[in-house]
């Protein structure tokens, strides 16, 4: 049997479901997920592994030009390294997009290349007024996609058709990764992402694009992992804020990040969260290198 593989780049603006959609379709929780924008912060890997075929995902930061900070400026540089060496674009809007200055810009650069784009238009599940292929129109007129999907990430919805396309997509060739691969992502990162996830989830404003987490240590023994992790503050008064009144907080978000990875991993984990003071370490560019936000160049 002939096997096809390549890469897929997941691209869109924040929180139009890209993660989301990625988890849908690998069938895993393996991508950070949360109702505000900018959740994902580095280009993820997932494999998907098929009889026939191997296709290889990259979840990407939203792209969008909100601020002119240093962690914007680095996000919006890793997702556009996500559309070299691939072969395949999704362009993911939801449906709430509409053609702004943005997309136009957007559009622009992700037709440069030349390669198969498919238009991904997600929460189908939303669309109670029927209203999707409203939405798309001006996009295909722009984005001239090869093919428009109707999906839901939540739902499943549209998911399998979605997947059939992709891997028809995908030129003749040997898979790039042990067909037991999920991700390239390190454990490290995985659990670091998993608390950051609880970070997103529970604090509001400016705080979660202020903390950054790093797993300091890692163990694993046939007993299970043993993890330590530092969140990084960038002011001392938002250290009260995380930790919150008699600890409580803090205590949720390990308890929840705990669960979640024992769910992931399927083993036994043990997790140990520290609040840190980094002052201003998102304005600085070598401690944001340390903390594993920068752009690595080629
Ligand atoms: N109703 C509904 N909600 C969805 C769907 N897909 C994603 N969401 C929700 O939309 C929000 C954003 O989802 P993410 O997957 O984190 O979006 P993203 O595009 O990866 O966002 P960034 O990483 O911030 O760029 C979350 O609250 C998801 O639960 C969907 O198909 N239907
Ligand atoms: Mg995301």
């Amino acid at each position: 049997m002939s096997m096809k593989s390549g890469f897929v780049s997941i691209f869109g603006k924040p929180s139009v479901g890209k993660s989301s959609l990625m988890n849908a379709i690998l069938g895993t929780r393996l991508s950070i997920v949360s109702p505000k924008q900018q959740t994902t912060w580095y280009n993820i890997l997932g494999v998907l592994n098929r009889k026939d075929a191997q296709v290889c995902f990259v979840d990407t930061p939203g792209y969008h030009k909100v601020s002119k900070s240093k962690l914007n400026k680095y996000l919006v540089e890793t997702a556009l390294q996500s559309l070299e060496d691939i072969e395949l674009i999704y362009f993911v809007i939801d449906q709430s997009a509409y053609l702004d200055a943005e997309y136009e810009e957007m559009i622009t650069i992700v037709t440069k290349p030349g390669k198969p784009i498919f238009l991904v238009v997600n929460k189908l599940d939303l669309d109670t007024a029927k209203r999707h292929d409203l939405v798309a129109a001006p996009f295909v007129e722009k984005l001239h996609p090869t093919a428009v999907f109707h999906v839901s990430a939540a739902t499943g919805a549209g998911i399998p058709q979605l997947v059939k396309a992709t891997i028809e997509t995908m030129p003749a060739g040997e898979p790039y990764f042990d067909e037991k691969t999920l991700t390239s992502h390190p454990i490290e990162l995985i659990v670091a992402d998993t608390v950051r996830e609880q970070l997103f989830s529970r604090l509001q404003d400016e705080l979660p694009y202020s903390a950054a987490v790093v797993t300091d240590d890692i163990t694993e023994s046939p007993k299970g992992i043993r993890a330590m992790v530092s969140i990084y503050v960038a002011k001392d008064s938002q250290k009260g804020m995380i930790i919150g009144k008699g600890g409580e907080l803090i205590a949720t978000i390990k308890d929840v990040a705990r669960k979640n990875l024992v769910r992931f991993l399927g083993e036994r984990v043990e997790l140990d969260v520290r609040v840190k003071v980094e002052k201003n370490w998102n304005r600085k560019p070598l401690t944001m290198k340390r903390f594993g936000l920068s752009v690595s160049k080629k």
